[in-house]
């Protein structure tokens, strides 16, 4: 659960981070997992490459069930649904999850977005969704930590485009925003938390290092707020049953 004043800081900020979230024994066990089910893998494994203007290739994996794999056990890890279902305020649900990885040297950048841009796209009515974005690294500058700005959410879902493979926030008003915001890099150790709200604009520069930056990211939907049509194979209501703290370590192996 997220202690009163942090509450207060996501809903004025649009963010909050939780340092420690995960145990240093957990990032290990998630990471050096997650290493071996996914470097290698190919895009029949559902491994896609989004590219960015530089050139540069940034890796995406997604899963689409809050199932008991183990990387299913993580987003319904209890507490992650604890923060989930305190901030959506009733019944919730996971949307979806995902590893994003920048490997070292070649790992892309992410342009201005905000979740919803895409989620009110996939024809759910209202923002209230959010993001649990966990690092499996630590995230730097130098190896394309996030960045946001914060209060941004306040402004509400903006107009997004198709650019180079990416869905980025509307230029033009992408430069007011920036003239009024303050941009934050968000700099976490291995096993905290960036807790956002989906209309945070936010996004990450490539890496320029030779260590790899990789972020899992659970989101999460109001049960009320299931996509209105389905145009996605994510998104769609599935019970979300807790599991007790760190069980994903307990999962059998699972198809990537
Ligand atoms: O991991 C990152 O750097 C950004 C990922 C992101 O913004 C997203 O998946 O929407």
């Amino acid at each position: 659960m997220l202690s009163a004043e942090q509450l207060s800081q996501y809903e004025a900020e649009g963010f909050v981070i939780i340092p420690g979230l995960l145990q240093p024994d957990e990032v290990t066990a998630f990471r050096d997992r997650a290493r071996s089910d996914l470097r290698g893998a190919a895009e029949s494994e559902g491994l896609m490459a989004k590219g960015d203007t530089e050139g540069n290739t940034t890796l995406l994996k997604m899963w689409y069930r809050a199932d008991d794999s183990f990387y299913g056990r993580v987003a319904r890890d209890q507490r992650l649904v604890d923060i989930a279902r305190q901030i959506i305020g009733r019944d919730t649900y996971l949307y979806s999850h995902k590893m994003t990885m920048k490997e070292p040297r070649i790992g892309g950048a992410w342009e201005w977005h905000q979740d919803y841009g895409y989620w009110y796209q996939n024809k759910c009515l209202a923002p209230d969704m959010l993001s649990i974005w966990l690092a499996l690294d630590d995230s730097t500058r130098a190896n394309g930590c996030l960045q946001v700005l914060p209060r941004s959410h306040r402004l509400g879902r903006l107009d997004h485009d198709r650019v180079d493979g990416q869905t980025v926030v509307d230029a033009e008003y992408l430069a007011a925003a920036l003239e009024r915001f303050d941009l934050q890099y968000v700099e976490m150790d291995a096993g905290d938390a960036l807790v956002f709200d989906c209309n945070l604009l936010h996004r990450s520069d490539a890496n320029r290092s030779d260590g790899p930056r990789w972020g899992y990211i659970a989101s999460y939907n109001a049960v009320d707020n299931e996509p209105f049509r389905h145009v996605r194979e994510y998104g769609r209501y599935e019970e979300l049953v807790p599991v007790p703290a760190g069980s994903f370590r307990d999962a059998d192996a699972i198809p990537v």
